[in-house]
């Protein structure tokens, strides 16, 4: 059988040639610090006026910061790493099921990122879930490990949640009504990378992904605690953000920054990408909440009124999405498609 995928316990000792990058596209490992400041919101802190101008202060220099005391149990997130862990280590027969390299199936293991639309690979497996609504995708999403279907359910609901609440105070921190958010991005969809970056034999020439924003409104992604690999983009230098235990990061997407276009771009959308390492396969799980597709995405009301010409054109989220999976990630920024001439 071809194997498409990287997680068949197969061990490289040089990196394919479809993977090296050319000299001028290499991650440069040597010059990235650790960011030592990331933004921390402490999700339960009772004085909401502090939380919400920590909110936006981390959303206009950083666009993604982390949180903790946000709620989720710890035991449905150490399920979840659990069950994931456990996916990726069956038999390569077993997970070659679940292949598809279509970017418009619902449930698929694939690999790299879009393999029909580029022409170098990234050293990463993923397993893309939709997750909501629940009844309607849960049946399709894989039966082994037995576990897999409850332990994912109850994270999705989980981090669903938590989305909804910090979507409402970033609202708020840009002088919205806290259901400004909920009633723009409508009934949101809820979708899943489960990301499994083995060992690579030459992390130097390659990326897990490329630097990228994320084209849905707000990402929550929970971190392997023993390995780091996320990096994000600050004044023009990368920085690697090591996992903090009972923390997700959050980071801001595309059409949080759209919305905000107008008002300087202030909220951004935050370029960010994975690296990979010699030693130990790493795992993320990224929840990505994107509007209903038939949202209309345009700047708010109140920040065009002082009649600033909006900086994009309006679009619905489906436009947005189909042409975010019709290119491969290394391209010009999806947003750039939609700029008013
Ligand atoms: O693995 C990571 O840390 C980043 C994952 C990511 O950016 C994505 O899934 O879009």
């Amino acid at each position: 059988m071809e194997t498409k995928l990287l997680s068949t316990g197969v061990t490289f000792s040089t990196l394919p040639a479809s993977y090296v990058r050319p000299e001028s596209d290499r991650p440069r490992l040597s010059v990235v610090s650790t960011c030592q400041d990331v933004p921390i919101i402490d999700l339960a802190c009772p004085d909401r006026t502090h939380l919400l101008v920590q909110l936006r202060e981390a959303c206009k220099s950083y666009g993604f910061f982390q949180v903790i005391n946000h709620g989720v149990p710890e035991e449905v997130v150490k399920n979840m790493l659990e069950v994931a862990c456990e996916f990726f280590k069956l038999p390569v027969e077993e997970k070659m099921k679940l292949y598809s390299d279509d970017p418009s199936k619902t449930m698929r293991l694939s690999t790299s990122f879009n393999v029909k639309k580029e022409t170098i690979r990234n050293w990463r497996d993923y397993l893309r879930l939709h997750c909501h609504p629940l009844d309607k995708y849960l049946p399709e999403w894989p039966s082994n490990p037995p576990s897999f279907k409850e332990r994912v359910r109850k994270y999705c609901e989980e981090v669903r949640a938590l989305g909804m609440r910090i979507e409402e105070y970033i609202g708020e921190s840009l002088g919205l009504h806290a259901d400004y958010m909920k009633e723009v991005l409508g009934d949101q969809g809820q979708h899943m990378a489960v990301n499994y970056y083995p060992p690579c034999p030459q992390p130097q020439l390659t990326y897990g992904l490329p630097g990228h924003t994320d084209p849905n409104a707000l990402t929550i992604l929970l971190q392997d605690l023993q390995v780091s690999g996320l990096q994000v983009l600050k004044d023009h230098h990368w920085l690697a953000v090591s996992p903090q235990p009972h923390a997700f990061v959050v980071n801001i997407g595309d059409q949080i920054q759209w919305l905000q276009a107008v008002s300087n771009g202030v909220y951004k959308s935050v370029w960010h990408r994975a690296v990979v390492n010699a030693e130990k396969p790493r795992l993320s799980v990224a929840s990505f909440l994107c509007p209903s597709d038939d949202a209309l995405i345009s700047p708010a009301k109140q920040i065009t009124e002082n009649g600033s010409e909006p900086i994009y054109r309006g679009f619905t989220y489906a436009e947005y999405y189909n042409k975010f999976w019709s290119r491969n990630l290394d391209q010009e920024h999806c947003l750039e498609l939609f700029k008013n001439h």
